[in-house]
């Protein structure tokens, strides 16, 4: 692999990611949206002090610390289990403030490499402390030892970055150096021999699975599957050429064409697992996937969750997996386990995959019940209401 960071310097000139994915910015042609008034909630967006952003006396439960879940996990905070917990994060979360979402969106894509660098979001981790407050730099590390120096950095933090089309198209399966990354939060660092899946929810036998027994072919047969993924933002950028958008972070990553990869995947087919846990409880017909890391939307703090039908899943065609191309799974890419669901877009392959419940209905979890929706053509994205309810724009 090549690591060699400092060859890469000065080789890709500032515009050359979007000259090479064809997307010449004087070819883009951006809308003129110079007179659009922007209301916020408070008067003035404020600049932001770091030293406010410390969880420090002035905040009114100083016995709120938000810890390492378990031994061996880093970066991983659980919220879906205390309604509570979210709750202090949400209070701790309003007595700061914050830029204004996101960086560029009424004028051009800058031309730098990262692209933008997702400051929210780090403002976001450094306010809510603890165990999160390393997660955007012990990321970008990640990023620079994980992923290839040629890589396309569209959002330094969460980690979304595409690889160059000269390189992704030049062999079919895309080495894991050079494979799309698209997060939504930090990137765990999970202990593999500290690590669990639960199996929860409306299964008959709930199980905790260690990957030992994930990996032991006397319980579970081993499948290894050549999967293409692509991210449902690949091309993004044209879009934000159309229309800029409300505020609203979905726009965030301005991907080119790169947002898509092949690779061979190695792992055990949810319905084996599924069947191991004494098969689904009768009004059961959707298996909920939680990631570790921590994402956030609105001012609340929550996993990563998504689900995928049963119906999917019997056919074979979600797949927990730790190996990618023969190798490890990388740390960016869900290290020690992801799911791959095939066909679907790639939102629903949670990597870092910890628990999977069975539910009666599809999850209404934000990542999947807010975004990552198709609009028609004739309603549009720009007659939605922005998920970010704080701004909004408004036409004169
Ligand atoms: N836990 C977790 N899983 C995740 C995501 C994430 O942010 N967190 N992003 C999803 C999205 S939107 C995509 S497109 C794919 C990208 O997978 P890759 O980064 O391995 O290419 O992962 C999916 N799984
Ligand atoms: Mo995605």
């Amino acid at each position: 692999m090549d690591t060699d960071h400092k060859r890469w310097v000065g080789l890709q000139p500032p515009n050359e990611w979007k000259l090479e994915q064809g997307m010449d910015p004087a070819h883009l042609g951006l809308r003129n949206q110079s007179n659009l008034v922007i209301h916020t909630e408070s008067e003035s967006p404020a600049e932001t002090d770091s030293a406010e952003l410390r969880a420090d006396a002035d905040d009114d439960d100083p016995t709120f610390v938000v810890g390492e879940e378990r031994k061996g996990w880093k970066g991983y905070v659980e919220w879906e289990e205390y309604p509570e917990k979210k709750a202090k994060a949400r209070k701790r979360f309003s007595r700061h403030k914050f830029p204004p979402p996101p960086e560029f969106q009424l004028g051009p894509v800058p031309a730098t490499n990262p692209v933008l660098e997702g400051v929210r979001w780090k403002l976001w981790h450094k306010a809510i402390g603890g165990a999160l407050i390393n997660v955007p730099e012990d990321s970008w590390k990640t990023v620079l030892e994980e992923k290839h120096p040629g890589m396309l950095h569209l959002l330094q933090f969460p980690y979304n970055g595409e690889p160059p089309k000269g390189l992704l198209t030049k062999e079919a399966i895309t080495p894991n150096d050079l494979h799309f990354v698209r997060n939504h939060g930090g990137i765990p660092d999970i202990d593999p021999v500290e690590f669990d899946l639960r199996l929860d929810g409306l299964v008959n036998d709930p199980k905790v699975l260690t990957l030992d027994d994930l990996k032991n072919e006397a319980l579970f047969p081993r499948t290894s599957m050549l999967v293409t993924i692509q991210c449902s933002g690949t091309r993004r950028v044209e879009q934000i050429g159309e229309y800029a958008g409300e505020g609203d972070e979905m726009i965030n990553a301005p991907w080119a064409e790169g947002a898509i990869g092949t690779a061979k995947w190695t792992g055990v087919s949810l319905k084996k697992i599924i069947k191991y846990c004494g098969g689904l409880k009768g009004d059961a017909k959707h298996l909920e996937l939680y990631g570790a890391e921590t994402y956030f939307k609105g001012g609340d703090c929550m996993n990563y969750v998504v689900s995928v039908p049963w119906s999917k899943v019997k056919a074979n065609e979600v797949l927990l997996a730790w190996e990618m191309n023969d190798k490890p799974l990388p740390k960016i890419h869900g290290f020690p386990l992801r799911a791959v669901v095939m066909g679907y877009i790639g939102a629903r392959s949670v990597k870092w995959l910890y628990r999977v419940k069975a539910i009666e209905n599809p999850s209404r979890a934000p990542v999947q019940s807010r975004e990552y929706l198709y609009f028609q053509q004739q309603y549009g994205k720009h007659n939605q209401l922005p998920t970010c309810k704080k701004l909004y724009y408004v036409r004169p």
